[in-house]
């Protein structure tokens, strides 16, 4: 068939209609929103001539999708997360909230209730082989006085780019802490160098990234949420510099302003004073907090979380 058969008042008049938006009844949001998005639907549909077959080869894929759990991870696969996370940025820049940490997306594999720690944690269960990591930052507010008792929730995938819980291999809660920063607002993670995560390969959003000529894999990167009374929360990542897919993040996370250095240490004085045996690596992170104010953009997300038993 051509494409652009239909009117655009065709189009309008039946999206209303399927929305109800003439009526009363029902949820106005919901209208609101279903009226725009079977508008552009059928747009999409008459502009690039949809055929009934692609339709529904596109209906399969997404119940696929939903049977297998897996629209938390096609949802950043297809930049939405992080477009999610410039508007908030651009409605926080427009509030005249400047100056803390760059956020970044939260991702699909946090579990809630990690062990919660003062001032340091253990992540691993030396099962790992990875190399030892120490990770150290001090948590400030925007005046740059150090906020003590706020909490970094980190969570990682291991050396094999596997995550405790989802992947069913790891010990509960494994790579996953909450550190409560000390009286000068400091945490030090010890743990290892993760790996980045790849898609599964029978998931539908790896099978999407291969029909868009993308490949489905992540920098390493270390997940936090960091949150203190009266402060934004802040959900945000660390990449290291050197890694194969730090430009090219499939999931669109890395940020410029989230990059660290991995430093190795080599020598043994200094791995004898961070109580080890051999080489490893370390980082700092440190964290701007912006204080909470009436009438800002919300920063905490409402998203369904599992719970490790
Ligand atoms: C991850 O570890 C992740 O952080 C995201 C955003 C998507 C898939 C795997
Ligand atoms: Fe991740």
């Amino acid at each position: 068939m051509p494409a652009n058969l239909m009117s655009k008042k065709v189009m309008k008049a039946l999206a209303a209609e399927a929305a109800g938006v003439a009526g009363s009844q029902g949820n106005a949001r919901v209208k609101e929103v279903a009226e725009r998005v079977l508008y552009r639907m059928m747009q999409v549909i008459d502009e690039c001539d949809v055929s009934m077959d692609e339709f529904w080869a596109a209906v399969g894929f997404i119940a696929k999708t939903a049977k297998n759990g897996e629209f938390g991870l096609m949802v950043p696969g297809v930049a939405i997360e992080h477009f999610l996370d410039l508007r908030l940025d651009e409605a926080e820049r427009l509030a005249g909230i400047e100056g803390g940490t760059m956020r970044t997306i939260e991702g699909p594999l946090y579990v809630a209730g990690a062990p919660l720690t003062k001032g340091e944690a253990r992540m691993d269960d030396g099962t790992d082989p990875g190399e030892v990591f120490i990770i150290s930052g001090q948590v400030r507010g925007e005046d740059g006085n150090p906020i003590a008792g706020a909490v970094v929730d980190l969570w990682h995938a291991n050396s094999k780019g596997g995550y405790s819980f989802i992947d069913g291999e790891q010990a509960a809660y494994n790579l996953r802490r909450r550190i409560e920063t000390d009286s000068e607002g400091r945490y030090t993670a010890r743990t290892i160098v993760p790996n980045g995560y790849g898609c599964p390969p029978e998931s539908a959003t790896r099978e999407l990234m291969n029909m868009l000529g993308r490949h489905a894999e992540r920098p390493a990167h270390v997940h936090y949420f960091v949150t203190a009374p009266g402060y934004r929360q802040l959900t945000t990542q660390i990449n290291f510099t050197g890694d194969k897919y730090l430009h090219t993040d499939f999931a669109f996370g890395t940020r410029d302003e989230l990059i660290v250095t991995l430093d190795r240490v080599t020598d043994p004085r200094r791995i004898a004073e961070a109580g080890l045996n051999k080489p490893f690596a370390r980082t700092t992170f440190d964290i701007v907090l912006t204080r909470e104010r009436a009438q800002a953009p919300r920063t905490v997300v409402q998203r369904e979380h599992v719970i490790a038993a």
